[in-house]
């Protein structure tokens, strides 16, 4: 099945939120902010700003009727700045106009006083001063000290990986009006309809019932508008509240950019410990996570961390800790993988510097050390199914890593300007929400009595494909063909307390929820059409209906009908909650995932060695997809996740000056992967498995493990700069911008080589 809005999209007809048509009378919204990463707020002058013809309001936090209060996990966060502000870009009010244009105006006639204070941008002198938002955690398996004097090798240093602006082509926004009775309605692009819809509530100081949020779709979320969607749709809901009017808020990139969290950096210090054979006996790190100024989810970012700090390898003795460091940056918030890619990174940092000190290839500590069956995760959980080690040997027999390493080595040695690096890249994504309560979902399906089908769930389309999943599950389950069955936007008023669309676990959990439910009506369509029939075994194909393998005369649309004048329910409500799964946090042992996605990549990439710059020839990987219910959709999301990566680990580079500021603030400065970027050579192999039960369909999910295949895009170039520069110490720091590449190549260089390079250029020339 295609993905059923890929029509609608090429055509422009996809209504995403700032498509809505507009109903008369409706207002702006623009919010104004602190244009100081940390200072005491003195005076708000609005009266400049409200004076203005055709400006309805400016509100402030005293203008909020409830509690001036968004932070989902920790309330840290106002909605509305008080008396502090803590990072350029805090919202410190809301202005509402007839028009955007007066609202921008408006905005430069708004005075601040304010008193600056100290900033604090770097994690690691956050944890100096005691700046934690949450207090550290540690996972712990076996006794690392116990173990680094059997050790052959014992390594120590220290990896850095910056964060990543998410660059959802539809920036934030909303777009709430008024209902009677005190009520609202907010459409939000948002991938949690039902924290819009709390915070909504407590803001304004009304119970849920009396907010309904609608979501169509989102122009991709990728993370970013897990938490924080939520602000803008409590303004424009504010404003509504109180004008009694509709008010839209569609953000321009530059502030989107500015005001929002991204992808947490991370600065980890780690120690490896190798025996002979190079089994890595222990592991030890420490994780400075970078959350911003306020918690958003960055406890749970760095939970997922410790999760998956030791990527697809069995350590018996690891102990990980990690600290979330408060600083005067946007409060830093999910993004694919959160902080999954991040544990990761470091740990393949360790294993680099490793190989390079023994003198060997990462790949082989790599491969000695990938997870096998009954393996314990030192979270507690047992390993098993598919594991990455049959990924990488499929990859090796698929696409030659040995001699593909081969191949780079003797292009290398004939090569002076250019040389060519490769990595391999096993991962291992832990598939849950990591608190346990998240994991449930509810699906209200309606057969209509003309046999039209509307499926309701709490799953938000962002391009990931979840809308066609569930189209595709309702289809199968009830026998019926695509056009009879609708699926309708995500409403709160149908579907209520949702979990976000996150954790790759949109389509399991929404999926199987309503599996459930068409299944209750199934049941009952069928005793129906028993009664009718007289058959025993009854299903429906192709909207048939079957009895003892012979097609009957009856249509889906006649049991249907059928049902219905017999007086017999045609809807169905159901609910789904992961079973197995759950996680002890006093102990920090027990079974949090329903179940792991495995992969392997080969990353191959040519650096040129004069200028810096680089292409990827190749990436060729196998993935675990289970027995996918979609492949080309699977696929779309292994190839977007996998580019996704890359461009973190190599050219998007975001950096604040010591003053808070964001410098890469828009698309001239912040370089993201474009059409050229992309690798020439993109193989997928789907790896063959039983899939998983707890898996919709068998189908795993798909959304975020492939994202960190990027990280070998990291390790390739290293690996290249190596084989250029080969007695350069090369830090570990993330992402590979061209720069610092120029920077590493130059690194110590003896002068042979520069001279050998420019005469080879010259001979280009
Ligand atoms: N794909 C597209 N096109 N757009 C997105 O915003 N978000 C990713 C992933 N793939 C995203 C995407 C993230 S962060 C997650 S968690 C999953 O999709 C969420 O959807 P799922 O649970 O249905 O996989
Ligand atoms: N969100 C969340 C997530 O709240 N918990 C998670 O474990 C998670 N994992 C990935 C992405 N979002
Ligand atoms: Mo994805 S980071 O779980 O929204």
């Amino acid at each position: 099945m295609i993905n059923i809005d890929a029509h609608n999209h090429v055509r422009g007809k996809s209504v995403y939120l700032d498509d809505i048509q507009e109903i008369q009378g409706t207002l702006f919204a623009l919010p104004f902010y602190s244009p100081v990463a940390h200072a005491v707020l003195e005076c708000v002058d609005t009266s400049k700003a409200a004076q203005m013809e055709g400006i309805e309001a400016v509100f402030l936090h005293g203008d909020i009727p409830g509690e001036n209060q968004i932070g989902g996990i920790v309330p840290d966060e106002p909605l509305f700045a008080e008396k502090e502000l803590h990072f350029r870009g805090q919202p410190i009010g809301l202005i509402v106009g007839k028009s955007e244009f007066l609202c921008r105006s408006a905005r430069e006639k708004i005075a601040l006083k304010f008193e600056e204070l100290p900033i604090i941008t770097d994690p690691r002198e956050a944890a100096q001063k005691g700046q934690f938002i949450v207090p550290p955690r540690t996972f712990e398996i076996g006794s690392p000290d116990k173990v680094w004097s059997e050790c052959a090798h014992v390594f120590k240093g220290r990896a850095d990986v910056n964060g990543q602006e998410h660059l959802y082509i539809e920036s934030q926004g909303a777009y709430a009006w008024p209902r009677e009775d005190g009520c609202i309605y907010v459409a939000s692009s948002t991938q949690g309809p039902t924290a819009v819809q709390r915070t909504v509530a407590s803001v304004l100081g009304i119970p849920m019932h009396k907010v309904e949020v609608n979501v169509q779709r989102l122009g991709g979320g990728f993370g970013g508008k897990e938490d924080q969607a939520t602000a803008w749709a409590v303004m424009v809901a504010l404003a509504a509240f109180k004008l009694n009017k509709p008010v839209k808020f569609s953000m321009h990139r530059m502030d989107d950019m500015l005001m929002t969290g991204k992808r947490h950096p991370y600065s980890s210090d780690y120690k490896i410990g190798l025996s002979k054979d190079l089994k890595i006996l222990a592991y030890e790190v420490a994780h400075y996570q970078n959350a911003g100024a306020a918690a958003d989810l960055s406890p749970a970012v760095l939970e997922r961390t410790l999760f998956h700090s030791t990527n697809a390898y069995f350590v018996p003795n690891v102990k990980a800790t990690a600290f979330s460091c408060r600083t005067n940056l946007p409060p830093n918030t999910a993004f694919r993988g959160f902080g999954g890619p991040q544990g990761k990174f470091i740990m393949e940092c360790a294993i680099a510097h490793a190989a390079d000190k023994i003198g060997i290839s990462a790949d082989v500590i790599q491969r000695k050390n990938l997870l096998s069956e009954g393996d314990l995760m030192p979270y507690g959980q047992k390993m098993e199914g598919v594991l990455a080690g049959p990924t990488w040997e499929e990859c090796e027999k698929l696409y030659g890593i040995q001699r593909m390493k081969e191949e780079v080595k003797s292009f290398n040695e004939s090569n002076g300007r250019f040389k060519k690096g490769l990595a391999v890249q096993p991962i291992c994504f832990g598939i849950s929400f990591t608190n346990t309560m998240m994991n449930h979902a509810r699906a209200l399906v309606h057969v209509y009595h003309d046999g039209s089908v509307v499926v309701s769930t709490g799953a938000v389309e962002m391009g990931q494909g979840v809308n066609t999943k569930l189209l595709q599950v309702a289809c199968d389950t009830f026998g019926i063909r695509a056009q009879r069955v609708k699926i309708e936007s995500t409403n709160t008023l149908r579907i209520a307390n949702t979990s976000p669309t996150a954790a790759s676990a949109g389509a399991d959990l929404n999926g199987k929820a309503l599996q459930m439910a068409c299944n209750c009506i199934l049941d009952r369509l069928k005793k129906v059409a028993e009664e009718s029939l007289g058959g025993t075994n009854i299903y429906i194909r192709n909207d048939r209906v079957i009895s003892d393998g012979e097609e009957t005369s009856m249509s889906w649309n006649d049991l249907v009908q059928m049902a219905f004048s017999k007086r017999v329910g045609l809807s169905e409500h159901a609910h789904y909650a992961t079973p197995v799964i759950h996680f002890d946090k006093s102990k920090e042992k027990g079974h949090p995932f329903a179940y792991h996605v495995y992969g392997t990549a080969v990353i191959c990439v040519t650096v040129d060695c004069l200028k810096g710059i680089y292409k990827f020839d190749s990436v060729k990987l196998v993935h675990d997809c289970g027995i996918s219910m979609n492949i080309p959709v699977d696929n779309g999301q292994i190839e977007g996740g996998l580019v996704q990566g890359m461009g973190w680990m190599t050219m998007e580079e975001l950096l604040y000056d010591k003053k808070g500021r964001l410098m890469s603030n828009a698309l001239s400065t912040y370089k993201v992967p474009d059409i050229y970027s992309v690798p020439e050579d993109i193989a997928i192999s789907h790896f063959k498995s039983e899939g998983h039960e707890l898996a919709i369909k068998k189908s795993k999910a798909v959304g975020e493990p492939p994202l960190m295949y990027g990280l070998g895009a990291y390790f390739a170039i290293r690996n290249a700069i190596k084989a250029f520069n080969p007695r350069a110490h090369l830090a570990f720091d993330a992402p590979y911008t061209p720069e610092k590449v120029l920077m590493d190549l130059c690194k110590k260089t003896v002068s042979t080589s520069v001279h050998q390079m420019q005469s080879e250029d010259a001979g280009l020339s």
